[in-house]
């Protein structure tokens, strides 16, 4: 498992009230968004990473969900061409600040669209999802970019889920969390798998960083079945950023 060094987040403004949601489970509550994100960031240094804090952006609702706009390896960045038209000028912000740690970049171009939460890396392979966000080429794009630079790389279609690291997580020591449409895919076969059911779904949307695995509160199973793989975990509480449709992955970039 990559150890990582680096995150970057980003602090939700007012304006998240405002952001795009699928979920009918109620508007979120600003203050508690807050404090939410405030106990993310402490998690994060809790895991050893240096933290590049961004300010709020109130032109950009959904902004605060910072995984979207790039993905990393530890030789370059990729900037992402979001699928969502409110969401598609975060990237500029995000390229900025990447220009401090990274002197290689790639980007994904219209009519390419692609959202980070749809890419997830497994040691030296990237599945990517074709999502209401990712589109075909979108994920063409990032596929060739992969191969080029010696990488894997797998195209999923997704069913249900809103972005492929929804129902997806990828702990090191070939081991995946596995919700849903995933469950049964046999392209997983090769990894040991963290079965999440039904009711625990939005668990299966955990991030482990260094020594821990970060995960939402309220999952006890999922909490037991990672004690029992072996694994130390912190919880939190994602309420307001649920609410959003987002998880713990969508909070940050981690490189
Ligand atoms: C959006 O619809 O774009 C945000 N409300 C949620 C983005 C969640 N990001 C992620 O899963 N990577």
């Amino acid at each position: 498992m990559t150890m990582f060094k680096n995150v970057i987040v980003k602090t939700p403004g007012k304006s998240y009230l405002n952001g795009l949601t699928t979920t009918d489970i109620g508007k979120p509550i600003f203050e508690k968004l807050i404090e939410q994100h405030e106990n993310y960031v402490e998690a994060l240094k809790k895991c050893g990473v240096e933290v590049t804090h961004l300010g709020a952006s109130e032109e950009f609702p959904d902004s605060t969900f910072v995984e979207d706009t790039a993905v990393l390896t530890p030789e370059f960045a990729v900037i992402t061409n979001p699928g969502a038209d409110s969401r598609n000028g975060e990237i500029k912000e995000i390229e900025a600040t990447l220009k401090d740690f990274y002197d290689k970049f790639h980007y994904i171009t219209s009519p390419g669209t692609l959202d980070g939460g749809d890419i997830l890396q497994a040691e030296n392979h990237f599945y990517i999802g074709i999502s209401e966000r990712t589109n075909e080429e979108g994920a063409r794009q990032l596929k060739e970019i992969f191969e080029k630079e010696g990488y894997e790389a797998t195209i999923i279609k997704l069913e249900e889920f809103f972005h492929l690291k929804t129902g997806i997580a990828y702990l090191g020591d070939n081991r995946m969390v596995l919700a849903g449409e995933f469950i049964d895919n046999p392209l997983f076969d090769q990894y040991e798998k963290i079965v999440i059911d039904k009711e625990n779904e939005y668990s299966a949307n955990c991030i482990r960083v260094n020594d821990y695995v970060i995960i939402p509160a309220g999952y006890e199973k999922t909490k037991q079945q990672l004690h029992e793989a072996g694994y130390e975990t912190i919880e939190l509480d994602m309420s307001e950023v649920r609410k959003h449709d987002g998880g713990l992955s969508c909070l940050s970039l981690r490189f």
